[in-house]
């Protein structure tokens, strides 16, 4: 119960960041960490989406290797909250790991 609670503080969360702040863009087409959808950027909806995988709600994420942003070989919460502090500019970008 209390990780669905926090599931949706935090999608709405990545909602209300969504709408707020601009995506950041991978510069060399590589897909950048923290890309879960592969779309060239890292945004709240990545963050999101990775919530959804660890609630079950969806069964795999175009990018899993991109997701893991801690590199702790699991994609959960914890590499969400950091998604969306990269993209709030709590922490930098490129302090994201993958393997
Ligand atoms: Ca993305
Ligand atoms: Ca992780």
């Amino acid at each position: 119960m209390l990780k669905r609670v926090l599931t949706l503080v935090v999608i709405t969360t990545a909602i209300t960041l969504g709408a707020v702040l601009s995506p950041s863009g991978a510069a060399n087409g590589e897909t950048m960490c923290g890309d879960v959808n592969d779309n060239g950027s890292g945004d709240a909806v990545d963050a999101q989406l990775i919530l959804m995988y660890d609630a079950g709600l969806v069964e795999t994420l175009q990018s899993l290797p991109g997701s893991d942003v801690n590199s702790d070989a699991k994609v959960n919460s914890i590499d969400a909250s950091l998604i969306l502090q990269a993209e709030a500019g709590i922490i930098p970008w490129d302090s994201l790991t993958c393997p």
